[in-house]
């Protein structure tokens, strides 16, 4: 197949799978095109089978904002031809669909569209209505449509004018990559007196409710000696920070900035926080399980998808804290406990979401979507 790509270049889920999935079908033999605003962060060595074709955003004194939907509209529909794409498959309906489905008019409709749905796109778009119907129109016009989990299929379906059928592929990790290295020096600079190391990895954003892994390790801290990674950047990096002063857990919580490799870090620790207000997947949870990490989080979204409550982790409503640094004690203060679930959490990554298997599904599905 000749499949162009587009997705978000920056940090972020949607980006991650988008690029990955690129690269392990362009290591098959297809032909991938990323058309995005900049190169994809994981795009990060020459691979065969890969083009990049960058959508430059004109600025014209008229313009008071960027055309950016037009822009990659143009994009798409050059590359399309230059390139005889067969199929634009598109991560996050905003504005993809959109221009992916004009580029198709555009060029004469010989081009399918598939779009995959990572969360935000849907979850948070209720909360400005303008898009509903914009969103709702690009899904339905979409040649072929995926949801990352069976709850934002079901949410999508529930909360948007869609009369198609979606298919849900969820997320994938490549389980020789991400695999645990431990590396006790680097663990003790951290940890010098043998404390647990807890892990948060996030962009920060509000949703993700970073602060709260904060109170968590604060929490913990006064029955179980321990210390935060917080891994990435954000808006809400500053408020984090501010509250691990006033807590007085400062020398506790490690912010280690955004980070291109997390392997090694995820190593190091014995749990990961994940205390989003919504996820429709969580694919930090399920790198971190790749690397024999149990996960404590919140009972959200597609979370329950990827975290077997009491067997790879532990799940709770979102905002409980008194649960939260609860089980989070429970695993940190039973090694037996911990490595159970370290050992399962492994196991679900390799047996339910390695990327052998889901990229399949999306190359059958993208096969299935040009007849
Ligand atoms: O989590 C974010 O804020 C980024 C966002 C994205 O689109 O990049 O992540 C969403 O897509 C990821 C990949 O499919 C999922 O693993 C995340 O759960 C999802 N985030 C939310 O639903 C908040």
């Amino acid at each position: 197949m000749r499949i162009g790509v587009t997705c978000y270049p920056s940090y972020g889920g949607s980006g991650v799978v988008g690029t990955e999935l690129g690269m392990e079908l362009a290591r098959r033999g297809h032909a991938v095109h990323f058309i995005c605003y900049d190169t994809p962060f994981r795009l990060d060595r020459y691979q065969a089978n890969i083009g990049y074709h960058e959508v430059n955003v004109p600025a014209y004194p008229l313009f008071k904002h960027p055309p950016y939907l037009l822009a990659l509209t143009a994009k798409m529909v050059e590359i399309a031809r230059y390139e005889s794409l067969d199929i634009l498959h598109v991560h996050y309906a905003i504005p993809h669909a959109t221009s992916a489905c004009l580029a198709r008019e555009i060029t004469g409709g010989r081009l399918k569209v598939v779009t995959t749905l990572h969360g935000t796109d849907i979850t948070l778009v209720a909360s400005d209505p303008s898009f509903r119907d914009v969103v709702a129109h690009a899904i339905n016009q979409s040649d072929g449509v995926t949801a990352v989990s069976e709850d934002l299929r079901r949410e999508t379906l529930e909360s948007f004018a869609v009369r198609r059928e979606l298919v849900t592929i969820p997320n994938f990790v490549n389980p020789d990559f991400y695999r645990r290295c431990p590396d006790p020096a680097l663990r003790a600079r951290f940890a010098p007196e043998g404390e647990r190391v807890l892990v948060h990895v996030s962009n920060f954003r509000p949703v993700k409710r970073a602060p709260l892994a904060v109170r968590v390790l604060d929490g913990v801290n006064r029955q179980v000696p321990s210390h935060l990674l917080m891994v990435g950047d954000g808006p809400e990096v500053a408020t984090a920070h501010e509250l691990a002063r006033e807590l007085g857990v400062a020398d506790r919580v490690h912010f280690l900035g955004r980070q291109e490799q997390v392997v090694e870090l995820l190593s190091l620790a014995d749990l990961f926080l994940l205390p989003s207000e919504q996820e429709s997947f969580g694919l930090a949870a399920l790198e971190a399980m790749a690397c024999e990490v149990p996960v404590v989080a919140s009972r959200v979204g597609g979370l329950p998808e990827v975290v077997a409550d009491g067997v790879s982790g532990f799940l709770v409503p979102p905002q409980d804290l008194p649960a939260m640094v609860d089980r989070a004690v429970a695993v940190l203060s039973d090694p037996a406990l911990q490595s159970r679930m370290a050992k399962a959490a492994r196991r679900a990554a390799v047996s339910n979401f390695a990327a052998e298997t889901v990229v399949a599904r999306y190359e059958d599905y993208l096969r299935q979507v040009l007849g």
